[in-house]
């Protein structure tokens, strides 16, 4: 394997790009299949042109970049390479792209993600909708929170209620938070901005992720002096990880407010939606077969490898330990959060550590396929770490698409609510689209709070008395003195 990969080019204005990654085998073949060619439009399609310039060292420049070249130059450009795709795997697949439904038409989080289905160009819909394997976890996400049934009070004065909050001391009109995820691009043209502004307007915080289509810059320019969160993978070239941190503390540390450490995916899982679509050219999606169909035979298909998230993903540190989290104190005074937590035994680890809080998360069912609902993880905390509860801010996400769903998780003593997908669709509506997909969920609290007796966050907050959890306790794991350590002979 080359130390250095042969670079494609990226032409932004008169000036163009080597692209290239040390070594990788996963990128290799990303890399030769633009070898030599303008990688531009595709690049495009998904990173702004700032982050390339950033991201970058300078030995893989060549020329200047040039100043006529608009953030509104690269936006239409990043529009017309999403619409030539769509229309191009439309048309490989012989079905007419659908217009897009109004806004106002939708209205609860589900339907974003219906009508993005629709609209959005299918490589983008494959990276967002899609989870690991058999989509176990993705599905048992959104189920379990169904399962947890409620104990309404009644003849409370409900007239008023606020669902105002704190979330890792930042003050929230709701305790719900944007879930990270990579590639703002992939949602619309706006990208991490809408979500950004979206989130201002509403708000609410939303926690930019590391693999973001915008750089910090161009995201945080989107609502001066709103708060953020900033979601960290550890970069196998911890100079890397050092260096964006270093950057946090001397440009953002007045809007960046906490640090959350992504713990639950060491390595890209295999998802099947989004490799099975392959970009090849800039102006073409490639279909791979289904498994046992006979056509196709390029090298990507036997490769089978198109998915984004894997493409762009290998830079993540799969050596990142607990002891780690000492050298990340280190690199910043951000609180840190740890992002992915799925045990108690781990819970209390994190609080050992001295964390600011957790992230009860199974990556929206994009990591382990089979690791337990978000929700039961929760109440497994609820049950047997409630200190954990009482000193940390414990967050969940996964699978929440009701404001009902918001109402169960405070009571189980969660401090906010994580939500990724129909954000992600909102994008496609742009700043507008995520403020109402965050005001669909407000409404929806206010109304679970009123006819479940509540009036207000903090007195329900951990107050199991107006759940009923009978029907998911049975799916708690055992106490684990219950099945000892087996001793290997000797
Ligand atoms: O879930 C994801 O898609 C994700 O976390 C990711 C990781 C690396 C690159 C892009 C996305």
């Amino acid at each position: 394997m080359p130390a250095l990969t042969v670079a494609s080019a990226r032409r932004v204005g008169r000036a163009s790009y080597r692209l290239g990654w040390k070594g990788g085998r996963k990128q290799s073949g990303l890399i030769y299949a633009w070898a030599g060619k303008d990688a531009s439009d595709v690049y495009n399609g998904f990173h702004s042109a700032r982050l390339v310039e950033q991201e970058l060292p300078a030995s893989a420049k060549m020329g200047s970049l040039d100043a006529a070249v608009t953030e509104e130059d690269d936006r239409r450009r990043s529009t017309q390479i999403t619409a030539a795709t769509a229309t191009q795997t439309q048309t490989q697949t012989q079905s007419a792209p659908e217009p897009r439904p109004p806004l106002a038409s939708l209205i609860n989080l589900r339907d974003f993600e219906l009508a993005f289905a629709k609209f959005a160009p299918p490589k983008s819909h494959a990276y967002i909708s899609s989870a690991s394997d058999d989509l176990l976890t993705l599905e048992a996400n959104a189920a379990h929170w169904r399962r947890l049934w409620f104990r309404p009070r009644v003849l409370r004065d409900v007239s008023a209620v606020s669902t105002r909050s704190r979330l890792l001391g930042v003050d929230v009109s709701m305790p719900v938070w944007i879930a990270p995820m990579g590639l703002g691009r992939t949602g619309g043209p706006e990208a991490e901005a809408a979500l950004g502004a979206g989130a201002a307007a509403a708000g609410i915080v939303h926690c930019l992720s590391t693999p973001a289509s915008l750089s910090v810059e161009e995201t945080l320019a989107s609502a001066p002096g709103h708060p953020w969160f900033f979601q960290l993978y550890v970069n196998r070239d911890r100079a890397k990880t050092e260096a964006a941190l270093a950057r946090l503390a001397r440009h953002h540390r007045d809007q960046v407010k906490a640090l959350f450490v992504t713990a639950d995916l060491p390595v890209l899982s295999k998802r099947e939606a989004d490799d099975r679509l392959r970009v090849t050219t800039a102006e073409q999606l490639t279909i791979l077969p289904l498994p046992g169909a006979t056509t196709g035979g390029t090298a990507a298909t036997k490769e089978g490898r198109g998915g984004l998230a894997r493409t762009t993903g290998s830079f993540i540190d799969p050596s990142l330990t607990w002891e780690c989290l000492a050298w990340l104190r280190r690199c910043t005074d951000l609180p840190l959060v740890v992002k992915g937590v799925q045990t108690a035994a781990d819970a209390r680890a994190a609080l050992a550590a001295g964390c600011a809080g957790i992230v009860v998360s199974n990556h929206g069912g994009r990591a382990l396929d089979g690791a337990p609902a978000s929700v039961l993880v929760l109440l497994e905390l609820r049950r047997d770490c409630p200190e954990v509860l009482e000193r940390m801010d414990v967050l969940v996400d996964g699978g929440v698409r009701r404001g009902a769903d918001v109402l169960r998780a405070v009571c189980l003593g969660a401090r906010g609510v994580g939500v990724g997908r129909p954000f992600q669709c909102a994008i496609g509506y742009g700043r507008e689209g995520v403020a109402r997909c965050a005001d669909i969920l407000r409404e929806e609290l206010e109304t679970a709070m009123r006819l479940c007796g509540v009036t207000d966050l903090d007195s329900a907050w951990g107050d199991m008395s107006y759940l009923n959890t009978s029907e998911l306790e049975t799916l708690l794991p055992p106490k684990q003195d219950m099945y000892p350590r087996l001793r290997p002979r000797l």
